[in-house]
């Protein structure tokens, strides 16, 4: 039997935390509200490895839920944020560091010309949103149904990660006319956004979309649909925006984008271009990009917005993931570890399905093996997924505290690490199974 660890600490500490702080937690999917108990809380990242209030130290596998790609507390990003602590860390006034991230993402992201700098996702998509009504002069935005943009209104709707853990998709306090502006269909379904377009495309002013969705687990695009996307919003003089806050420099160099080989008009971004430090950026063609302020009519401004301290980390992070072997190792020990997942599971008869790109990764207690929607994600055993999470930490293995979040895979996470997930997972497998009897 695998035996609990001790968290008296992290226990204390949530206790503590609940009297000041709404559901002691500054963001829901922490809480550990989708897989029951108290959360942990964490006072050191070293690589791949994370260390709790007791001193339990763990495999992990959420990264700060995508930005540790080089693992945590990497030296090259320590000593870039040393130096910058030295020289300042915040002007709110432009500097050269925040021309050499414009450049390099637009070197990495050629459909990006021109990028504005902001401090998270979530204001990196409100603002792709409003430029592009403001942009075409439409209001209406299409999302996908488990597609999560940020908790921006308009896109709060039908939406994934914590509202989709905690079964309210569509928030209160969005007042029903902000929430009209939205159409949601169902991801991979290029047939019902064609149906929509003839219908409503002059109407319509962006599809938003994540590439890749990160935010119901990790659900692929099926061949045609991103393609079908871009022919029916050019069609229909609408712009296609990519949220690859998750997958950019995540799940290829040139994001999802590259590999799907499909250019959109705006792309989002954040997670992996503050090195762990909060930023977000959107960026695009340039004729849309000069809608924005103060060269145009829409509005969007920031205090910290491209502050030194991120900026300096996620060059850093940049500089390291354009290394031309990084994402075909990155990609090999995400597809080792799920294949060995897989091998478990199979032996332990349990109905087990993976997902994978580049560094990110989905696991499904599910039958089919075919994922492609949130309807098949919602078919999943999240009850048995409940219990696996406990029994993976309980060996020391932190994954994300949710059935519908993705996996993240640094490149500090070492072949002995994969090896002791495995063995962790087999022997949680077994567990399950003998539960299932
Ligand atoms: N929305 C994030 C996962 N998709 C979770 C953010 C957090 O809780 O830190």
């Amino acid at each position: 039997m695998i035996q609990p660890l001790s968290t008296t600490h992290s226990a204390d500490l949530f206790q503590r935390a609940l009297v000041h702080i709404p559901g002691g937690v500054n963001s829901p999917v922490r809480a550990f509200k989708g897989v029951g108990g108290g959360p942990l809380f964490f006072k050191k990242g070293q690589g791949a490895h994370i260390t709790d209030a007791d001193g339990n130290r763990f495999i992990d596998y959420v990264g700060a839920w995508g930005p540790m790609i080089l693992g945590h507390s990497h030296p090259k990003v320590v000593s870039a944020l040393h130096e910058q602590l030295n020289d300042g860390t915040a002007f709110g006034a432009p500097t050269e560091l925040e021309v050499l991230m414009a450049e390099k993402i637009c070197a990495l992201m050629p459909s990006i010309q021109s990028v504005r700098l902001v401090n998270s996702g979530t204001e990196a998509t409100m603002s792709a949103i409003r430029l592009a009504r403001g942009f075409t002069g439409r209001d209406k935005v299409v999302k996908f149904d488990g597609c999560y943009h940020g908790h921006v209104d308009s896109l709060l709707v039908k939406a994934g990660s914590g509202a989709l853990t905690f079964g309210a998709p569509d928030s209160a306090g969005i007042p029903a006319d902000t929430a009209r502006q939205t159409f949601v269909l169902p991801y991979n379904d290029a047939e019902a956004a064609a149906l929509l377009f003839a219908a409503h495309g002059d109407e319509i002013a962006a599809v938003i979309v994540e590439p890749v969705a990160g935010n119901m687990n990790l659900v692929l695009p099926a061949p045609g649909f991103l393609d079908a996307l871009r022919q029916l919003t050019e069609k229909h003089g609408a712009l296609l925006i990519f949220d690859e806050v998750m997958t950019g420099f995540r799940v290829a160099l040139g994001g999802a984008q590259s590999l799907y080989e499909v250019t959109p008009d705006l792309t989002t971004l954040g997670k992996v271009i503050g090195g762990g430090l909060p930023v977000g950026a959107f960026g695009g063609r340039c004729d849309v990009m000069a809608k924005l302020a103060p060269e145009g009519p829409v509005y969007q401004a920031g205090t910290l917005s491209g502050n030194p301290l991120a900026v300096a980390a996620g060059l850093v992070v940049l500089e390291e993931i354009s290394r031309p072997e990084f994402f075909i190792e990155l990609g090999g020990k995400a597809a080792q570890m799920l294949h060995g997942l897989q091998r478990a599971a199979d032996s332990a008869g349990i109905p087990f399905t993976t997902t994978q790109a580049g560094g990110m990764f989905g696991c499904f207690f599910n039958e089919n093996r075919q994922i492609e929607s949130l309807a098949h994600v919602m078919n999943s055993n999240v009850p048995r997924f409940r219990t696996y999470f406990h029994l993976m930490l309980a060996q020391g293995v932190y994954l994300a505290p949710s059935a519908f979040e993705a996996g993240f895979i640094s490149q500090a996470h070492s072949e002995e690490d994969i090896a002791r997930t495995i063995e962790a997972a087999a022997r949680a497998f077994g567990e399950v199974a003998q539960l299932a009897r």
